[in-house]
């Protein structure tokens, strides 16, 4: 990283750590993907929003590295002439904030997760996935959420470079669950047997957050 382009904002994270012990937003319905369009309590917007701790770090292609190791049999290092040379996939699919906004029909490009799980191979005992972000930021999830033909590690979208206030020169993409999930400013994909939380997820963020079952909180 070469600056850290802005500050942590505590007022932030002390605001949203009060919306989840409060359960702000909760509609307490479920809903089904093949049935609807929207799962419960969230709106449609038409620009992306950004969101995060605050800080934008700016990683040059030359200095982007990341690391996928834990429980594999395959660790590996990629930079971004090697990421590039990995096989590409363009997948369209829409975004799920916890804050209530999504954003339909986003097309992403980049290498699918079931590709890197390919190349590395964890190990059986290999349940969970930890990504690990530029800005201290991680991120836990099941590893059956990254092992989904959704699932991707995006470099574009809608054809451009994913900008550096959403997460470029790549960022996780996890349609599945909420988008806090989906890791911007990846450097290292940690794989692990045992489940550990994340940085919202040791906050009052659920520890799954599937939006379907609006797990907001937890
Ligand atoms: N590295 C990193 N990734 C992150 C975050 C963050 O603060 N740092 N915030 C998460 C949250 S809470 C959301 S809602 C989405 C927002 O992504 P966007 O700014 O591209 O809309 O990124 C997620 N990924
Ligand atoms: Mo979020």
């Amino acid at each position: 990283m070469n600056d850290d382009g802005g500050h942590i904002k505590p007022r932030l994270i002390a605001s949203k750590e009060r919306q989840a012990r409060e359960g702000r937003h909760l509609t307490g319905r479920a809903a089904r993907p093949d049935a609807e369009r929207l799962p419960p309590g969230q709106s449609v917007v038409e620009k992306w929003p950004v969101l995060d701790l605050g800080i934008h770090p700016t990683i040059a292609l030359g200095d982007w590295h990341l690391a996928i190791d834990g429980l594999v049999e395959t660790p590996l290092v990629w930079d971004w002439g090697a990421f590039r040379d990995q096989p590409q996939v363009a997948a369209r699919s829409d975004i799920h904030c916890v804050t209530t906004w999504t954003l339909l029909d986003n097309e992403w490009d980049g290498v699918a997760a079931r590709h890197v799980l390919a190349i590395v191979r964890p190990k059986p005992e290999a349940r969970y996935v930890m990504f690990h972000c530029h800005d201290d930021y991680t991120t836990n999830l099941p590893l059956a959420y990254f092992d989904d033909d959704d699932a991707l590690l995006a470099h574009s979208w809608h054809g451009q470079p994913l900008a550096r206030e959403h997460g470029g020169p790549v960022r996780a993409v996890v349609p599945k669950l909420y988008f806090w999930k989906s890791a911007k400013w990846l450097r290292r994909i940690e794989f692990m047997a045992e489940d550990r939380g994340g940085f919202w997820e040791e906050r009052g963020y659920h520890d799954r957050g599937d939006p379907w079952r609006e797990e907001r909180y937890g």
